[in-house]
């Protein structure tokens, strides 16, 4: 079967005629939307198994909260957390991904058997992991960054915010070939609710393209984020929708993101996104027959 996407897929990942499904495991305490669920190693390799039986065809792993106002913790915290997840998902055969902005948390995950680096820094935060990523040779999910999350709110200040996400990004880019990345290694991601407002959010959304038409393959990561909750709060109280109540919405943006061509979208609740991707994979494999 042909691959309607407009790119091949990122090295040494699997190709697929669809846009993928990344599923989420967060080894934290304190996530905005799964804090705590997945902190005890057993249970999240149990819950990485359970997503790709759901039908992730990647699992990220992360031993860091990024929420806003979230404080850091220390490598060795992280490294305790994300390493024997990602080495038992690996060996189970996962196709595992690590979220960490710490070179040397994506270098000794990646000897565990992670395939791909997601660093929400973009590289930024820790100056040896363009290094890391030219020695490893695995893709890189370069997403757009402003400031580590504790003050990351009062950055969203933009002139038109894709104009310049997309000068951010690409001016990123260029620093990483610089430093001995491949261009084929680089996945681009927008940053959703990363020093961005919700309308900053929908705007970078609803013009995708500006981002697939840089060339490099696109990750949405919409899961149960604010923005979600805003637009779904309640008319009469504006309290927001809880965050395990958002996902109906967003498996409707994986839908709208497939449709604008990404390569992939960053999900909690696997199954209704894994549905969605097929539902939109069909639905354009039989215009293209049309
Ligand atoms: N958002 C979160 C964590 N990791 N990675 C990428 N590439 N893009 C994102 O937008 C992103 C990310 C925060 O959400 P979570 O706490 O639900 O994981």
């Amino acid at each position: 079967m042909s691959n309607p996407l407009p790119f091949p897929p990122p090295a040494g990942l699997p190709r697929l005629d669809r846009c993928a499904v990344m599923g989420v495991v967060n080894v934290t305490p304190d996530s905005f939307s799964d804090g705590g669920l997945w902190h005890d190693p057993a249970r999240a390799i149990a819950h990485g198994l359970a997503l790709r039986a759901k039908g992730a065809d990647l699992v990220d792993v992360g031993g860091e909260s990024t929420r806003p106002g979230a404080q850091r913790v220390t490598e060795q915290e992280e490294l305790g957390r994300v390493l024997p997840v990602v080495r038992e998902l690996a060996d189970a055969g996962v196709v595992v991904s690590i979220d960490t902005m710490r070179a040397s948390v994506a270098e000794q995950a990646v000897a565990a058997g992670a395939r791909l680096v997601n660093d929400v820094s973009g590289g930024l935060a820790d100056p040896a992991m363009a290094s890391v990523i030219a020695d490893t040779g695995v893709p890189f999910v370069v997403m757009h960054w402003r400031g580590q999350s504790a003050d990351m709110d009062s950055q969203a200040v933009y002139g038109d915010v894709v104009t310049d996400v997309v000068a951010e990004l690409t001016a990123r880019m260029r620093a990483l070939l610089e430093a001995g990345v491949k261009e084929e290694q680089l996945i681009l991601d927008p940053g959703l609710g990363f020093a961005k407002t919700a309308e900053h959010n929908w705007a970078l959304l609803g013009r995708l393209a500006a981002l697939t038409e840089l060339g490099r393959p696109v990750l949405v990561a919409a899961s149960r984020k604010r923005f979600l909750g805003t637009l779904l709060a309640n008319p009469e109280t504006r309290e927001l929708r809880p965050a395990r109540q958002r996902d109906d919405a967003t498996a409707a943006v994986s839908v709208l993101s497939a449709q604008a061509g990404a390569w992939a979208v960053r999900v909690h609740d696997v199954a209704g996104t894994a549905d969605a991707v097929r539902v939109v994979a069909a639905w354009q494999r039989a215009a293209r027959l049309g």
